[in-house]
């Protein structure tokens, strides 16, 4: 094998020993790089005479032309295997289902609350539904709640901005301000009634609805829900609670033997009060007494407070919460799962 056969052949096993195109250009460098062995023996031909010159540079001129093509089938080569490990990195299977649309749902405490407005509405109760940042007014006071209560305190409620120091702007901590806001309008419709002594027609509503308070446990969050309902009347009376809501929770827990306790407790807008407390007769939950609600009849001061005459209007309200309502119905024991938005979770109520 002559010199320049030799070298083609050099310069075609480092080509094939480079594994990528950064290791070709160097291997490329050592050949026909500005000082590569090809260049030098161009150089070379410069000392030879004019006719040596010319076969000599034909030969090398040959062996330089094998060397780029050699080159350039190497430079082909990895290309094409770049190109297969990335189709196959990649690779697609045509063959696979297509992913359909998700499809949604309502979310457990929305089916709750579409629950209660439902069982509700068939015993004559109304749907008030209405702003979630309240006046101090709409959301203590005319409940009854007294100035220096705690509830009142910024550990307790979140103060927005808007409103005055004496009047301040808050973001509800339950729907009853909604329960007032709802009689004053009903007492309004029918005040000529009202002024001829005439009766007037009995208040009947639930309030469902976002409420917060300064709070954040496992079982509580800033954010949870309330159903209030309120029912006045001229003679609407604690009989009339007790049977309202032994009927709703039997009929929400679909449980004709569902057992109610009513404990004495205090709430500033209802005197007397009362705790609800429900018991399962079977079931994982069976035996255990379950707190569901608080309950009360209407304050004299709140019914004032609506535009009534207590000694003439009476009545009750109970309010509930129907993230626990959406937990003792599913068996879901933490609050927090409704509010994370896990698919997983929520997809299972659809
Ligand atoms: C008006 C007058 C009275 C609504 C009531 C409760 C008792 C009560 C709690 C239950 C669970 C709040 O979500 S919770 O923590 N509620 O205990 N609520 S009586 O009383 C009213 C409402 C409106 C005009």
């Amino acid at each position: 094998m002559n010199e320049l056969d030799a070298l083609v052949e050099s310069a075609a096993q480092g080509f094939a020993q480079a594994t990528t195109p950064a290791d070709l250009e160097n291997a490329k460098a050592v050949y026909l790089g500005k000082s590569g062995r090809i260049t030098e023996l161009m150089k070379g031909l410069a000392a030879l005479p004019v006719e040596e010159k010319k076969t000599r540079g034909a030969i090398i001129n040959q062996a330089k032309q094998a060397i780029e093509a050699a080159l350039n089938a190497r430079r082909q080569a990895l290309a094409d295997a770049e190109l297969e490990a990335q189709l196959k990195a990649e690779a697609l299977d045509v063959s696979l289902p297509g992913r359909r649309l998700g499809q949604g749902g309502l979310h457990p405490v929305s089916l709750t609350l579409e629950r209660i407005e439902g069982i509700f509405g068939s015993m004559g109760f109304d749907v008030a539904q209405g702003p979630e940042i309240e006046s101090d007014w709409f959301n203590f006071t005319a409940l009854n709640t007294p100035e220096d209560h705690p509830a009142r305190s910024m550990h307790d409620t979140f103060y927005v901005e808007g409103g005055t120091q004496a009047a301040p702007n808050l973001l509800r901590t339950h729907t009853s301000p909604m329960q007032i806001r709802h009689a004053v309008q009903h007492v309004r419709r029918y005040q000529a009634l009202l002024d001829a002594g005439e009766p007037m027609p009995e208040i009947r509503v639930i309030a469902p609805g976002r409420t917060y308070r300064v709070d954040s446990d496992a079982t509580h969050s800033p954010m949870f829900h309330q159903c209030e309902g309120l029912w006045i009347g001229a003679n609407v009376s604690f009989k009339d609670l007790k049977v309202v809501f032994t009927d709703f929770c039997r009929t929400f827990f679909e449980s004709d033997d569902l057992v109610l306790r009513f404990r004495p407790s205090f709430f500033p807008f209802t005197e007397p009060s009362a705790e609800i407390d429900i018991q399962f007769p079977s079931g994982p939950l069976a035996g255990r007494w379950l707190e569901v609600a608080g309950s009360g009849q209407v304050h004299p001061n709140v019914v004032r407070n609506m535009g009534l005459d207590p000694e003439k209007y009476i009545g009750f309200a109970f309010g509930m919460g129907p993230d626990r309502l959406t937990m003792l119905r599913y068996g879901v024991n933490d609050l927090r799962l409704f509010f994370d938005g896990d698919v997983r979770f929520l997809s299972q109520f659809q």
